[in-house]
């Protein structure tokens, strides 16, 4: 078979891969947009796709009920060492995991299109950026790649004879065999399923899933696992983070980067409309950032992605007219509801609830069923080109220097609105302790609270307290360049179970009081966990918050904060001697200042 690829080393895996998986034929994308709408006619045609008549080129998937989000459980980190994957991560030993996992591969692309995706994470060209290959069975995320990064020739040609890429295997894990007919989401079984890392040899292997992060290999996989770990070894940062630039009604521009875990906020905060009269927001990414010193020594940030692959649910109007207007067309929506009219619905987009919809199982839904009708992680994929707010920086190829760091989770009590370090150290011992309760974008229990560092739990892929080290090592270069580091929490709760903060556009207020800080206009309340606002230096000109709910919102509770303290001496002993003597230094000083 004629493979029209100069890289030595591609064109080797791509043939080693076929004789693996024996897949009925072989096809190189090219990226084009007649790529896109042949494929997307392909799986209209077998039922997998259903166009919408109220959006333009826009199409609507649902999943198998079994593949709706993330594995985490299913997921590893596959060092030599099992310490080198740390206690945080799954870990199989190299050699074994791939053993089992050679045995699913063989023949698993029997009677399909085995699709070899060229794709640049971060603008072609860019010293930023890292060339990927993902080698897959499965046309939906053919065309998921399409928009989430820069898929096609240009990237081939970038490559030339001998540039370096990741391999990124994925299969759906679902052989036909001859003459059987296919269901309309071929998946694996959770015990076949594997999503694993290889970051020694910078090598991705997956099988068994078709839903995105376990499937889109260029985002959490790329992106975030193997990103981590060449990060550490070539001393930049790949990040769980939004980027955007903020600008006060003066001109003053601000770049601030913020981590917080899956379906925690980051696309809303992404595409913030300011609420205060006079300030603007444009957006530079909702999910990764990849972060390197510049020669002014500051951080600069780029996002290596170029769509959105957001959860639907929550998102209106009201809460992100941003990501509605960039969803009007040309979009791929999964287990989203099905409207009557041919439109998509999820609870939260409108006031009015439809008196009957296709929820996203296929069945018919009304208002009185007992389920949702779309999944909780029902998720959007749109190009950020769309996004009417995006930022002309956001594909620029020397990325935007950031000024501010916000870590955060969602935690219904103790934790206030906001808060920022002392300094750099204390800024990644808020980073490290940070906790959040768990949602539906990974499968397991919903609303658990775990510790989820750096909003990077998931996602780290090498020795999470190395991971640690290596922030103090990036503060320690930027030193009086750094950014300065900020704690939120949008998602406290009162005793009713009601948000007491407003959220969305409203959280405009929080960040403003950020830059002031970093501009020296506001002094700050120092409290045993960090620097609070004083309530007047909170900008709440034209919202109706009851002076109880601020309050309760800026209130630091010294003995709900100390009850923390075993559960943070536990998760960092699970580190054991590796995790850096300067985090324990902040625990000891942090137990000083709530008093023994
Ligand atoms: P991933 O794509 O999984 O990484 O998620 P994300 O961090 O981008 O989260 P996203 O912005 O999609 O928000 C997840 C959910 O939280 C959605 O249902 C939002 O409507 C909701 N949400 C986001 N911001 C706020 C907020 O400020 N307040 C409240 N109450 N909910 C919010
Ligand atoms: C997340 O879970 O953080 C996501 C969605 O952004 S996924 O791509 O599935 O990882
Ligand atoms: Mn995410």
């Amino acid at each position: 078979m004629e493979i029209p690829i100069k890289n030595k080393r591609l064109a080797g895996w791509i043939r080693e891969v076929a004789e693996l998986c024996t897949p009925e034929d072989i096809y190189v994308c090219n990226g084009s947009r007649q790529e896109y709408e042949r494929l997307m006619r392909m799986m209209v045609d077998s039922r997998m796709a259903i166009p919408l008549k109220k959006r333009p080129n826009s199409f609507l998937f649902r999943s198998d009920p079994s593949d709706v989000a993330r594995v985490e459980d299913r997921t590893y980190i596959s060092t030599p060492s099992r310490e080198d994957a740390g206690p945080t991560n799954n870990w199989i030993e190299p050699d074994r995991l791939k053993k089992t996992m050679l045995t699913l591969y063989r023949g698993c692309m029997k009677g399909r299109t085995m699709y070899v995706i060229p794709f640049s994470m971060g603008p072609i060209g860019s010293p930023m950026s890292k060339i990927g290959v993902e080698i897959s069975d499965s046309p939906y995320v053919v065309v998921n790649m399409h928009i989430m990064t820069r898929v096609g020739n240009r990237v081939i040609e970038a490559l030339g004879e001998d540039g370096d890429f990741v391999p990124c295997l994925h299969s759906i894990g679902a052989p036909l065999s001859e003459g059987q007919k296919d269901s309309l989401w071929p998946c694996a079984p959770m015990e076949k399923k594997y999503i694993s890392h290889f970051p020694e040899e910078n090598l991705i292997w997956s099988y068994g899933s078709g839903y995105g992060g376990n499937a889109l290999l260029g985002k959490k996989c790329m992106g975030l696992r193997i990103a981590s770990a060449m990060a550490r070894r070539e001393g930049w940062m790949a990040e769980h983070m939004l980027i955007l630039r903020l600008i006060s009604p003066e001109g003053r521009r601000y770049h601030i980067a913020a981590a917080f875990p899956s379906a925690c906020g980051k696309t809303n905060l992404a595409m913030i409309q300011p609420s205060i009269p006079g300030w603007r927001a444009e957006c530079i990414g909702d999910d990764i950032a990849w972060m390197r010193i510049g020669d002014d020594g500051r951080l600069y940030a780029i996002n290596p992605e170029s769509g959105f692959f957001g959860v639907a649910p929550g998102t209106s109007y009201e809460t992100n007219s941003v990501a509605m207007e960039t969803l009007r067309e040309n979009v791929i929506f999964t287990n989203c509801a099905l409207t009557d009219d041919g439109d998509v619905w999820w609870e939260g987009m409108t006031d009015d609830v439809p008196s009957h919809a296709i929820d996203w199982r296929g069945n018919d839904w009304t208002p009185e069923s007992p389920g949702d009708a779309a999944h909780p992680n029902a998720r959007f994929t749109a190009p950020v080109s769309q996004c009417p707010i995006i930022s002309s920086d956001w594909d620029n190829p020397d990325g935007v220097p950031i000024d501010i760091f916000i870590f955060g989770g969602r935690r219904s009590t103790v934790v206030p609105l906001v808060y920022e370090a002392f300094n750099w150290d204390h800024g990644v011992f808020m980073g490290a302790t940070a906790s959040s309760e768990t949602t539906a974008a990974n499968i397991g229990a919903i609303g658990n609270l775990r510790y989820d560092p750096f909003a990077m739990k998931p996602f780290c892929g090498y020795n999470m307290a190395d991971y640690f080290k290596h922030w103090l090592d990036m503060g320690d270069r930027l030193r009086d360049k750094a950014p300065r580091i900020f704690y939120v929490n949008w998602f406290r709760k009162d005793g009713d179970g009601r948000f007491l903060w407003p959220g969305f556009r409203e959280n405009s207020r929080v960040l403003k009081w950020m830059c002031e800080r970093i501009d020296g206009k506001v002094d700050a309340v120092k409290t045993p966990i960090g620097l609070l606002p004083r309530m007047e230096d909170l900008d709440l000109k034209g919202l109706d918050i009851p002076p109880e709910d601020m309050r309760e919102l800026l209130s630091v509770d010294i003995s709900q904060w100390k009850a923390e303290i075993p559960n943070i001496e536990h998760h960092f002993k699970t580190f054991g001697a590796r995790l850096p003597d300067r985090l324990w230094r902040q625990l000891e000083e942090f137990k000083g200042r709530l008093g023994g």
